[in-house]
């Protein structure tokens, strides 16, 4: 599974949980408004210590908790390891623009190109203020600070081109801070690389 899937899977299992949760609990509450109304009930019972319902009431939303808690965690990690064969990419953000480094010092400005089928890792840092990677089709997002090197990874599998932006706002012209990510034919990439 990639990280993209485990993101979207966490995603999807916890608002199924959360919609089924919402549409239960009005429905159980309707009901009960309606059935046990004043007209009808005039007077209130009043239930203490019923052991074998508040133990099923404390384990069931426990169990859905913490196993929200294991897809949630589980595609954290798939963010957080990368692939031994990764290639790696430096990448420096700066008011207003994302730098991007090659092994052979080839350096890009707002424009990262990557081969198709590879891993790709990303080492990055900031020249100045607090800056943030998102690439929204990778499910990517990671803050880039001064004199702190972090990282995150993606799995470059479809070809085209993705939106690489800010996401901290970082001053007036945080709305530009833009780039492009490209994932291309392994052949044409080691062109693009030499030129
Ligand atoms: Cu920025």
């Amino acid at each position: 599974m990639t990280p993209v899937q485990g993101v979207d899977q966490a995603f999807w299992y916890i608002l199924g949980i959360s919609v089924v949760l919402l549409f239960g609990i009005t429905a159980v509450m309707v009901f009960f408004v309606v059935r046990y109304r004043r007209s009808k009930h005039p007077v209130a019972a009043d239930i203490r210590d019923n052991y074998p319902l508040e133990i099923v009431w404390t384990i069931i939303p426990t169990l859905i908790a913490l196993s929200m808690f294991y897809v949630g965690w589980s595609s954290y990690l798939g963010l957080r390891t990368v692939p031994d064969d990764a290639m790696e990419v430096e990448v420096l953000a700066q008011q207003y623009s994302w730098i991007f480094v090659y092994d052979n010092d080839k350096e890009t400005e707002n424009e990262l190109v990557v081969p198709l089928g590879r891993a790709v890792k990303l080492n990055i840092t900031s020249l100045d203020v607090l800056h943030s990677f998102f690439v929204p089709a990778f499910r990517i997002k990671v803050d880039a600070v001064k004199g702190m090197s972090t990282y995150t990874w993606f799995y470059a599998d479809e070809l085209g081109e993705y939106d690489i932006e800010c996401t901290e706002y970082c001053g007036v012209d945080h709305s530009a801070m833009v780039a492009k990510l490209r994932i291309v034919p392994e052949t044409e990439f080691q062109s693009w690389l030499l030129k």
